[in-house]
């Protein structure tokens, strides 16, 4: 079960998937399909030693992405962990459609996007973070979040709006669409030290609000960290989704959710009956 009092206190928590299944499933075929682009096969854990170039490490990245989301393991991965998140979010659950795949390379601060809240970025607290690692992640390799963050106010966090340094992050680029902000909002570095690395195993999960403080800024682990925030919510949740229409997908309906739109289906359409 998810530590619910753990995460009301703290605003993240650590999940061990009761089917972790499709996670070694998207990893076997992750890590073929890496084999394949590289024409040999190196670890997911290695991938650093063999793609330094930025330039490359992009391309690969959009690759790998386009196939991580054509695949919709996103959606399989949470689908098995429903009676986990059910009693969590409630029976009418919306999962991303098309969640990032993150490829973050030791010593390579390019490969983050550093502590943030999504709530910066038009988030809601209704939105959950699932990240799911493809690697066991150690903790200097891990991403960090700031415990009991998630219920301060958004003026407790003062930004500034940058343009990004990295030149290869601008408004539509490769990098942007991977998941990099062309105009990053920065938070004091001083709040590094209220950081907590949290390591994961292959086959957990940390879960967060999007108001939680979390992020990386470098990976300083030896293994390139693999993996994919996919964003879960309560379909009747009160989140304006007007300007992303097709960012969710249904995951579950409770039974009588369904029965309604079973109905109002069949009106709509006999409405169009001529
Ligand atoms: O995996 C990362 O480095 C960032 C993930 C993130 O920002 C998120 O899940 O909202
Ligand atoms: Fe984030």
């Amino acid at each position: 079960m998810i530590d619910i009092e753990h995460f009301s206190e703290k605003g993240w928590v650590v999940i061990d998937f009761i089917d972790p299944q499709p996670v070694f499933q998207a990893r076997d075929i992750l890590q073929n399909r890496l084999d394949k682009l590289l024409g040999k096969h190196v670890p997911l854990e290695d991938y650093h030693t063999v793609i330094v170039d930025d330039e490359q490490h992009t391309e690969v990245q959009v690759q790998m992405t386009a196939f991580f989301r054509e695949q919709n393991f996103g959606k399989s991965i949470i689908e098995k962990q429903l009676p986990l998140f059910k009693p969590f979010l409630g029976l009418d659950l919306f999962v991303q459609r098309n969640p990032y795949l993150r490829m973050a390379r030791p010593g390579k601060p390019q490969d983050n996007i550093g502590y943030h809240r999504d709530t910066f970025y038009g988030g809601s607290p209704y939105e959950l973070s699932v990240l799911v690692p493809f690697v066991d992640v150690a903790a200097p390799s891990a991403l960090q979040v700031m415990t009991g963050s998630h219920t301060l106010p958004e003026n407790h966090f003062p930004t500034v709006q940058i343009e990004n340094p990295d030149e290869a992050v601008r408004k539509g680029s490769a990098k942007h669409q991977l998941g990099f902000l062309y105009a990053p909002k920065v938070m004091d570095p001083s709040i590094e030290k209220d950081m907590l690395a949290v390591p994961l195993k292959l086959g957990q999960a940390i879960a967060f609000s999007l108001s939680t403080v979390h992020g990386c800024i470098v990976n300083q682990g030896t293994a390139t960290r693999w993996s994919s925030d996919i964003r879960v919510m309560n379909a009747f949740a009160p989140v304006d989704l007007s300007a992303r229409p097709d960012y969710y997908q249904p995951l579950s309906s409770s039974a009588m959710t369904a029965q309604a739109q079973e109905y109002l289906t069949a009106t709509a359409n006999e409405a169009n009956q001529p």
